[in-house]
């Protein structure tokens, strides 16, 4: 059986990076629905993700991504952080939105292109250093539409080398994030398309390289745990952009489509001892909030993950090792599901009734009390902006 008090402090250690894009405002190729109150510049973002880590106690960092997050002084940025309570984690380059990049941004054709784009992956660095981030995060729209557009090889060759060169800038603790994504906005074919593509970049970039899950980013039916294993076992999973899909590169809350899923990717985390800060694993969230309210549906996503994590926990390991090793199929299985089939809620909610409104473990109190409660600098901003959110808790089952 599961120590239940490890459980509850393995869940109060836990942390998750919230991004600075998902408190803005957001939208489909069809429409941006603007909403009251969403945050104007950097500081604002910052200030919503301290109001997201006071409810939770687990999301003490938010990830920038630049231009989108750019200022005249980082340090001044990060200091802004730090009294609001929370730090600045990983900076996101954005080489997928200016008119050069049509072709491609690294691997582009041309090479003023390729460099344009490298600079601003040296630029990132500069920040990290000012800043105090450790992690580079790289995710590339590179790809082609139709077959023989570009030669695919040399392309692997351009992306190479551009890596190299951000890899080489790195200084300290600092390190490479490789994300990958199928498809899209290229549609047949995309230069870091998967797990192995990015993990070979890692491989031969050195230790300092590791892959990136978005768990939106694979086609149907994957077996995303499995490339967790894999990844945990080779040390080369460093990070994951958590967020749900249905259909394509959806950008829903976490847990939200499928919480079993999450459940399984946790559990692989678990089974690895890969879930404290120390291991190195960055838990972040990737999301866009179009429709829902930003603050609190990045609160459901941590709470989704949160409970994801603590059914993994709650797996009883000894027993499922034993039964595995026995070859007993149906006693395995019905331990993992076991685990994943009891309401953790009350273990994540647990602390008595009127206690300061924070739903982390053994912290919550019910909460359609946030807009009301804790009203700090950020958290009369982030009212504000919940508007009329109290008569819309996104949790129905406070106790
Ligand atoms: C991409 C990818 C990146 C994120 C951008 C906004 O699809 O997931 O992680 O930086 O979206
Ligand atoms: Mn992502």
């Amino acid at each position: 059986m599961a120590d239940l008090n490890a459980v509850k402090q393995a869940l109060r250690e836990q942390r998750i990076e919230t991004p600075s894009w998902a408190f803005g405002n957001s939208g489909t190729r069809f429409k941006v629905f603007a909403q009251a109150g969403v945050p104007r510049t950097p500081e604002e973002k910052i200030a919503d993700a301290a109001t997201v880590h006071r409810f939770t106690g687990v999301a003490p960092s938010v990830a920038l991504h630049i231009p989108w997050d750019k200022v005249g002084d980082y340090s001044k940025l990060s200091d802004f952080a730090a009294e609001n309570g929370i730090r600045l984690g990983a900076i996101n380059t954005n080489v997928f939105q200016d008119d050069d990049y049509k072709l491609g941004s690294v691997t582009n054709p041309d090479p003023a292109v390729r460099r344009k784009a490298t600079d601003h992956l040296l630029e990132a660095v500069d920040i990290m250093d000012q800043t105090g981030s450790r992690d580079l995060k790289l995710w590339f729209s590179d790809g082609l539409n139709y077959p023989g557009q570009d030669d695919l090889r040399l392309r692997q060759d351009r992306l190479a080398a551009a890596l190299r060169e951000a890899y080489d800038r790195l200084s300290g603790d600092q390190r490479i994030l490789l994300e990958y994504k199928l498809f899209e906005p290229a549609f047949y074919a995309t230069d870091v398309p998967d797990w192995g593509t990015s993990y070979a970049h890692c491989v031969e970039l050195g230790p300092k390289a590791t892959v990136c899950i978005d768990t939106g980013h694979h086609a149907p039916g994957t077996n995303i745990e499995f490339i967790v294993s894999f990844l945990l076992r080779q040390g080369k999973l460093g990070a994951f952009d958590f967020n749900s899909r249905f259909y394509a590169d959806d950008d829903l809350m976490a847990g939200a489509a499928d919480p079993f899923q999450l459940f399984r990717i946790m559990y692989e985390i678990v089974r690895a001892d890969a879930l404290t800060p120390e291991y190195g694993i960055n838990f972040m969230l990737d999301q866009c909030h179009n429709i829902e309210a930003k603050i609190p549906a990045i609160i459901r996503s941590v709470m989704n993950v949160q409970e994801a994590t603590a059914k993994a926990l709650l797996v009883d390991r000894d027993a499922l090792f034993a039964a595995q090793a026995a070859g007993d199929v149906l006693e395995a299985n019905g331990i993992l599901m076991d685990a994943y089939n009891t309401d953790v809620r009350p273990l994540l909610r647990g602390g008595p009734r009127g206690e300061r409104a924070r739903p982390g473990p053994d912290r919550g109190v019910p909460a359609q009390r946030l807009p009301g409660e804790d009203r700090g600098r950020a958290g009369r901003r982030a009212a504000g902006r919940l508007g009329r959110l109290s008569s819309h808790p996104w949790r129905s089952t406070a106790p």
